[in-house]
Protein backbone atom coordinates (compact mmCIF):
# COMPACT_ATOMS: atom_id res chain seq x y z
CA UNK A 1 0.00 0.00 0.00
CA UNK A 2 1.53 3.30 -1.03
CA UNK A 3 0.27 5.61 1.54
CA UNK A 4 1.28 8.51 -0.12
CA UNK A 5 -1.88 7.81 -1.93
CA UNK A 6 -4.41 7.21 0.52
CA UNK A 7 -7.73 9.61 0.98
CA UNK A 8 -8.75 10.57 4.42
CA UNK A 9 -11.52 7.48 4.64
CA UNK A 10 -8.30 5.39 4.25
CA UNK A 11 -6.18 7.18 6.79
CA UNK A 12 -8.65 7.34 9.54
CA UNK A 13 -9.07 3.96 9.23
CA UNK A 14 -5.01 3.19 9.24
CA UNK A 15 -5.41 5.22 12.87
CA UNK A 16 -8.48 2.93 14.01
CA UNK A 17 -10.36 5.85 14.44
CA UNK A 18 -13.49 5.14 13.14
CA UNK A 19 -16.40 7.38 14.29
CA UNK A 20 -14.64 8.92 17.09
CA UNK A 21 -12.42 10.26 14.51
CA UNK A 22 -14.76 12.76 13.48
CA UNK A 23 -13.72 14.53 16.20
CA UNK A 24 -10.39 14.84 15.79
CA UNK A 25 -11.21 15.05 11.50
CA UNK A 26 -9.85 18.44 11.23
CA UNK A 27 -6.24 17.34 13.11
CA UNK A 28 -6.40 14.79 10.56
CA UNK A 29 -7.17 17.03 7.69
CA UNK A 30 -4.61 19.51 7.81
CA UNK A 31 -2.19 16.58 8.48
CA UNK A 32 -3.47 15.10 4.97
CA UNK A 33 -3.11 18.10 3.12
CA UNK A 34 0.24 19.18 4.74
CA UNK A 35 2.58 16.66 5.51
CA UNK A 36 1.06 12.97 4.05
CA UNK A 37 2.70 14.17 0.27
CA UNK A 38 6.40 14.61 1.72
CA UNK A 39 5.96 13.28 5.05
CA UNK A 40 4.45 11.40 7.85
CA UNK A 41 4.71 13.18 10.60
CA UNK A 42 3.67 14.30 14.09
CA UNK A 43 0.15 14.10 13.73
CA UNK A 44 -2.54 14.21 16.91
CA UNK A 45 -5.10 11.21 16.20
CA UNK A 46 -5.94 10.47 20.03
CA UNK A 47 -5.07 11.08 23.47
CA UNK A 48 -1.93 12.96 22.75
CA UNK A 49 0.17 10.70 20.68
CA UNK A 50 1.75 11.71 17.72
CA UNK A 51 2.66 9.27 15.03
CA UNK A 52 6.35 9.71 14.13
CA UNK A 53 8.01 8.18 11.14
CA UNK A 54 11.20 9.05 9.52
CA UNK A 55 10.03 8.09 6.21
CA UNK A 56 7.24 8.67 4.06
CA UNK A 57 4.96 5.28 4.67
CA UNK A 58 4.08 3.54 7.89
CA UNK A 59 5.00 -0.16 7.87
CA UNK A 60 2.33 -2.78 7.05
CA UNK A 61 3.36 -5.99 8.37
CA UNK A 62 1.09 -8.75 8.59
CA UNK A 63 1.13 -10.41 11.71
CA UNK A 64 1.07 -13.77 9.93
CA UNK A 65 3.94 -13.32 7.89
CA UNK A 66 5.81 -11.60 10.70
CA UNK A 67 9.05 -12.74 11.70
CA UNK A 68 11.45 -11.58 14.44
CA UNK A 69 15.08 -12.04 14.29
CA UNK A 70 17.69 -12.11 16.77
CA UNK A 71 21.14 -12.65 16.38
CA UNK A 72 24.58 -11.24 16.39
CA UNK A 73 26.45 -12.42 19.97
CA UNK A 74 24.63 -15.22 20.97
CA UNK A 75 24.78 -18.47 20.78
CA UNK A 76 21.77 -19.64 19.67
CA UNK A 77 20.53 -17.22 16.25
CA UNK A 78 16.68 -17.49 15.36
CA UNK A 79 13.68 -15.91 14.29
CA UNK A 80 10.62 -15.73 16.23
CA UNK A 81 7.05 -15.36 14.91
CA UNK A 82 4.50 -13.81 16.51
CA UNK A 83 3.16 -16.46 18.15
CA UNK A 84 6.67 -17.34 19.74
CA UNK A 85 6.91 -14.10 21.31
CA UNK A 86 3.03 -14.17 22.54
CA UNK A 87 4.14 -17.78 24.10
CA UNK A 88 6.89 -15.79 26.19
CA UNK A 89 5.72 -14.76 29.60
CA UNK A 90 3.34 -12.48 29.28
CA UNK A 91 3.58 -8.74 31.32
CA UNK A 92 1.37 -5.97 31.11
CA UNK A 93 1.82 -2.35 32.62
CA UNK A 94 0.86 1.34 32.74
CA UNK A 95 3.72 3.72 32.23
CA UNK A 96 3.84 7.40 30.92
CA UNK A 97 5.46 8.13 27.22
CA UNK A 98 7.31 11.15 27.10
CA UNK A 99 8.88 12.41 23.61
CA UNK A 100 11.63 14.80 24.00
CA UNK A 101 9.37 17.71 22.58
CA UNK A 102 7.30 17.70 24.99
CA UNK A 103 4.36 16.00 25.25
CA UNK A 104 3.58 13.36 27.03
CA UNK A 105 0.66 10.62 27.38
CA UNK A 106 -0.06 9.37 30.81
CA UNK A 107 -1.47 5.82 31.87
CA UNK A 108 -0.52 3.94 28.79
CA UNK A 109 -1.56 0.51 28.99
CA UNK A 110 1.02 -1.72 27.32
CA UNK A 111 1.57 -5.95 27.04
CA UNK A 112 3.87 -7.87 25.96
CA UNK A 113 7.00 -9.64 27.40
CA UNK A 114 9.92 -8.97 29.31
CA UNK A 115 13.73 -8.58 26.95
CA UNK A 116 15.32 -11.10 29.63
CA UNK A 117 12.80 -13.39 28.46
CA UNK A 118 13.57 -13.27 24.94
CA UNK A 119 17.33 -13.46 25.61
CA UNK A 120 16.72 -16.68 27.51
CA UNK A 121 15.79 -18.08 23.89
CA UNK A 122 19.25 -17.54 21.84
CA UNK A 123 21.82 -17.03 24.78
CA UNK A 124 23.92 -14.18 24.85
CA UNK A 125 27.70 -14.04 24.80
CA UNK A 126 29.10 -12.97 28.14
CA UNK A 127 31.26 -10.08 25.83
CA UNK A 128 27.69 -8.84 24.75
CA UNK A 129 26.47 -5.89 26.38
CA UNK A 130 24.41 -3.84 24.36
CA UNK A 131 21.16 -4.76 22.60
CA UNK A 132 20.08 -3.06 19.21
CA UNK A 133 16.88 -2.69 17.70
CA UNK A 134 16.27 -2.69 14.53
CA UNK A 135 13.19 -1.23 12.48
CA UNK A 136 11.39 -2.43 9.17
CA UNK A 137 11.29 1.29 8.45
CA UNK A 138 14.64 1.58 6.56
CA UNK A 139 16.97 3.58 8.59
CA UNK A 140 15.70 3.75 12.05
CA UNK A 141 17.43 2.01 14.82
CA UNK A 142 18.57 2.19 18.28
CA UNK A 143 20.07 0.42 21.03
CA UNK A 144 20.79 0.15 24.98
CA UNK A 145 23.13 -0.98 27.43
CA UNK A 146 21.95 -4.68 28.49
CA UNK A 147 21.16 -3.26 32.15
CA UNK A 148 18.96 -0.75 30.65
CA UNK A 149 17.23 -3.23 28.54
CA UNK A 150 16.92 -5.32 32.12
CA UNK A 151 15.34 -2.44 33.99
CA UNK A 152 12.17 -3.64 35.58
CA UNK A 153 9.50 -1.19 33.44
CA UNK A 154 11.22 -2.13 30.02
CA UNK A 155 9.71 -4.07 27.65
CA UNK A 156 8.94 -5.84 24.20
CA UNK A 157 4.85 -4.35 23.42
CA UNK A 158 2.34 -6.68 21.02
CA UNK A 159 -0.38 -4.70 22.61
CA UNK A 160 -1.83 -1.49 23.54
CA UNK A 161 -4.34 0.00 25.52
CA UNK A 162 -6.55 -3.50 25.39
CA UNK A 163 -5.66 -4.09 21.56
CA UNK A 164 -3.26 -5.30 19.68
CA UNK A 165 -0.76 -2.93 18.97
CA UNK A 166 -1.76 -0.46 16.10
CA UNK A 167 0.23 -0.02 13.00
CA UNK A 168 0.58 3.73 13.74
CA UNK A 169 2.33 2.93 16.94
CA UNK A 170 4.90 0.42 15.99
CA UNK A 171 2.82 -3.21 14.91
CA UNK A 172 3.41 -5.68 15.42
CA UNK A 173 6.13 -5.16 18.31
CA UNK A 174 7.85 -1.68 19.41
CA UNK A 175 10.28 -1.30 22.18
CA UNK A 176 8.96 0.30 25.54
CA UNK A 177 11.18 1.56 27.95
CA UNK A 178 9.56 4.50 29.76
CA UNK A 179 12.43 6.23 31.93
CA UNK A 180 13.80 7.13 28.45
CA UNK A 181 12.48 9.87 25.86
CA UNK A 182 10.44 8.60 22.81
CA UNK A 183 13.08 7.98 20.49
CA UNK A 184 14.10 5.07 22.26
CA UNK A 185 10.93 3.44 22.13
CA UNK A 186 11.47 1.85 18.39
CA UNK A 187 8.86 1.07 16.37
CA UNK A 188 8.32 -2.12 13.69
CA UNK A 189 11.05 -3.98 14.96
CA UNK A 190 12.16 -6.83 12.92
CA UNK A 191 15.37 -7.42 13.89
CA UNK A 192 17.59 -7.50 17.51
CA UNK A 193 20.97 -7.62 17.61
CA UNK A 194 23.29 -8.62 21.08
CA UNK A 195 26.61 -6.37 20.48
CA UNK A 196 30.02 -5.51 22.01
CA UNK A 197 28.42 -1.73 23.11
CA UNK A 198 25.94 0.28 22.31
CA UNK A 199 25.51 2.08 18.81
CA UNK A 200 24.28 5.52 18.18
CA UNK A 201 20.70 5.27 16.81
CA UNK A 202 19.21 7.44 14.34
CA UNK A 203 18.04 10.23 16.84
CA UNK A 204 21.67 10.28 18.31
CA UNK A 205 23.30 10.42 14.83
CA UNK A 206 21.09 13.80 14.98
CA UNK A 207 21.87 15.49 18.23
CA UNK A 208 20.69 13.44 20.78
CA UNK A 209 21.99 11.45 23.90
CA UNK A 210 22.31 7.99 23.87
CA UNK A 211 21.14 8.05 27.32
CA UNK A 212 17.87 9.89 27.02
CA UNK A 213 16.59 9.91 30.16
CA UNK A 214 13.41 11.78 30.90
CA UNK A 215 14.46 15.10 32.36
CA UNK A 216 18.06 14.38 32.20
CA UNK A 217 19.22 14.18 28.44
CA UNK A 218 19.95 17.05 26.04
CA UNK A 219 17.23 16.79 24.44
CA UNK A 220 19.45 18.96 21.46
CA UNK A 221 18.01 17.43 17.98
CA UNK A 222 15.77 18.88 15.29
CA UNK A 223 12.39 17.28 15.77
CA UNK A 224 12.53 14.03 17.67
N1 LIG B 1 10.56 3.20 13.48
C1 LIG B 1 10.39 4.33 14.18
N2 LIG B 1 10.26 4.28 15.52
C2 LIG B 1 10.07 5.43 16.21
C3 LIG B 1 10.05 6.69 15.58
C4 LIG B 1 10.19 6.71 14.18
O1 LIG B 1 10.15 7.77 13.51
N3 LIG B 1 10.35 5.52 13.50
N4 LIG B 1 9.93 7.85 16.31
C5 LIG B 1 10.26 7.77 17.73
C6 LIG B 1 9.83 8.95 18.47
S1 LIG B 1 10.78 10.36 18.32
C7 LIG B 1 8.75 8.93 19.31
S2 LIG B 1 8.34 10.24 20.30
C8 LIG B 1 7.88 7.74 19.37
C9 LIG B 1 6.44 8.12 19.07
O2 LIG B 1 5.60 7.02 19.21
P1 LIG B 1 4.25 6.98 18.41
O3 LIG B 1 4.55 7.23 16.96
O4 LIG B 1 3.67 5.63 18.71
O5 LIG B 1 3.40 8.10 18.95
O6 LIG B 1 8.26 6.71 18.47
C10 LIG B 1 9.65 6.52 18.37
N5 LIG B 1 9.92 5.35 17.58
MO1 LIG C 1 9.94 11.81 19.97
Amino acid sequence: MNDRLIGRAGFLGLLGVGTAGLFYGRNVQDFVGRVVPKQLQAIVPTDGWRIYTIGDSVPNISPVSYRLAVGGMVDGPRTFTLDDLKALKRVEQISTFHCVTGWIVNNVHWAGFRIKDLLDEVKPHAGATAIRFVSAEPGYDDSLTLDQAMLGDVLLAYEMDGGPLPRPHGAPLRLVIPDMYGYKNVKWITRIELLPKPTAGYWEQHGYDVNAWVGRSNGNGPSA
